[in-house]
């Protein structure tokens, strides 16, 4: 027997190693949550912040709602597994495997730790979120469409309203330390505190915020009603001067968490970009830019202002740019392309899934669903087609303007059997949705949603859903970025 000829293998994993990093993960998780921060989230804030945008755009589609905590999870095991590698070549074991095992779920404990006292602190914050008054209300408003059975509410629980940003976790601003800063052209600056804000003229008005990255049948869009002043008030409000000609100056947006947007100033003027404080009457979450955004109904989300906001300047034209320019995308602002969704039957807010699951609905049901085209004028008209047949007119609620979406609902009588259910939206300026499939970048999807379903008259009762209120996800948990 000879040792000759047998070779040592190249890399040995030390578990141990593995399992210090671990814990040492843990320990400055829970160290960084005392101070309200999170060092794993900032190492992913930073990681995506760097990713070729191909990658950014596939972990999106692939994971739909849940890239934070997929992120997350990569991190805190990247970090072990390079420990393990690093020190399985170099040097003599660490640490024996008990004292491991302790290590780890020491570091794991501590990490859960550390979440649950951000998470707690975020809930805290929100818990004490006041009312935000104005001086005339708007008046209730109905679309009609109350009573319809298994509709999407018109306006969108604040805790179901889709949150999408570049961070991890939304940033927890301090009203005691924040100030809204203004600058002008000339120097002229001010400075607004939160209590200022609130004591403005206060208005409000209702509508549809989408992301570029709402997908066939996704829910990353909301209706909601908005308590706001918009942007050339707050100036004058302030003392810095607007200039005469507002054609050659750009609006600039910066925020806490250092995302920043640029509209041409006639743009956000004409465009009715707003500063906002509240949401469903309620100061906002933390989630939604506490203490106060920008909002610009009839653009995609990442062009329609910032969260967590911290300054407005004015500058020439063409100097600033926005981080989503700075990464690719398109210098113009993108709106929202005109869309239908199918609500019911159907899991709304889904990825789509590959094979295409198939529905099992009673072959008598009515289908119910949202349209919403805000920069198109709103929705003119809503069709759908089934088994590839011709295109007829839903039953419309009652239009509520080119800012809101429009609930839609038709009786379906199916034969026994498999069926193909799509649906299309046509806006009043006459765009008609486009059938040809497009992914969000750089101009948002195109495409028809389209479900499969196969009705079968042994099911008596329509098709079990889950509750629309079951389905509420802590806004956290929801996806990222952006
Ligand atoms: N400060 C800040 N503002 C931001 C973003 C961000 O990452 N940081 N993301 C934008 C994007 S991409 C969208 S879609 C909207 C989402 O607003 P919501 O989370 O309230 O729905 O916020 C926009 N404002
Ligand atoms: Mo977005």
């Amino acid at each position: 027997m000879s040792n000759v000829g047998r070779q040592r293998p190249m890399t040995k994993f030390d578990v141990g190693a593995a399992s210090l990093a671990l814990l040492a993960t843990g320990v400055i998780e829970l160290a960084a949550s005392t101070r309200g921060r999170s060092a794993v989230d900032a190492i992913g804030e930073i990681a995506v912040a760097v990713s070729p945008l191909p990658l950014v755009e596939w972990t999106i589609r692939l994971t739909g709602t849940t890239d934070k905590p997929l992120i997350r999870t990569v991190i805190v095991s990247a970090a072990a597994t390079t420990a393990g590698l690093a020190l399985g070549r170099s040097g003599p074991r660490a640490v024996r495997p008990a004292v491991a095992t302790v290590a780890s779920a020491a570091g794991i404990a501590a990490y859960v730790a550390g979440r649950k006292r951000l998470d707690a602190a975020r809930s805290r914050q929100d818990a004490l979120r006041a009312q935000v008054t104005v001086a005339s209300p708007l008046a209730d408003v109905s679309d009609g469409a109350e009573q319809w059975e298994h509709a999407e509410p018109l306006f969108t629980d604040v805790n179901r309203f889709y949150a999408t940003d570049v961070n991890l976790r939304p940033p927890l601003v301090d009203v005691d330390d924040w100030q809204l800063e203004l600058n002008g052209l000339r120097g002229d600056r001010g400075a607004v505190s939160y209590g200022e804000l609130l004591a403005l003229p206060l208005q409000e008005r209702d509508a549809l915020l989408a992301c570029v990255h709402q997908r066939l049948g996704w829910d990353r869009l909301g209706y909601q009603r908005w308590t706001g002043i918009p942007v050339g008030d707050l100036f004058a409000a302030a003392g810095v001067e607007l200039p005469a000609d507002t054609t050659t100056v750009d609006l600039v947006m910066e925020a806490v968490d250092g995302y920043r947007q640029v509209l041409p100033l006639d743009e956000a003027l004409d465009g009715g970009s707003w500063l906002v404080l509240g949401m469903d009457r309620k100061a906002l979450s933390a989630a939604h830019g506490f203490p106060a955004r920008v909002m610009t109904p009839g653009l995609v989300g990442q062009y329609s202002g910032v969260k967590w906001l911290r300054s407005l300047s004015l500058a020439p034209s063409g100097i600033e740019t926005a981080t989503w320019v700075g990464r690719g995308w398109p210098s113009d602002a993108v709106v929202p392309p005109p869309m239908a969704r199918i609500d019911y039957p159907g899991e709304v807010g889904m990825p789509p899934r590959l094979p295409k699951r198939m529905l099992d609905v009673s072959p008598a049901l009515t289908a119910t669903g949202t349209a919403w085209a805000p920069a198109h004028g709103g929705v003119a008209d809503v069709q759908i087609r089934l088994d590839g047949g011709v295109w007829t007119s839903a039953e419309l609620a009652n239009d509520l303007g080119p800012y809101a979406w429009r609930r839609w609902r038709a009786p379906l009588n199916l034969t026994q059997g498999r069926h193909e259910l799509a649906v299309r939206c046509i806006a009043h300026d006459g765009t008609i949705q486009s059938g040809l499939s497009t992914n969000p970048f750089p101009n948002g999807t195109a495409g028809h949603h389209t479900l499969a379903l196969n009705a079968t008259a042994t099911l008596l009762r329509p098709t079990p859903q889950p509750s629309r209120s079951a389905k509420i996800v802590p806004v956290e948990s929801e996806k990222t970025s952006m």
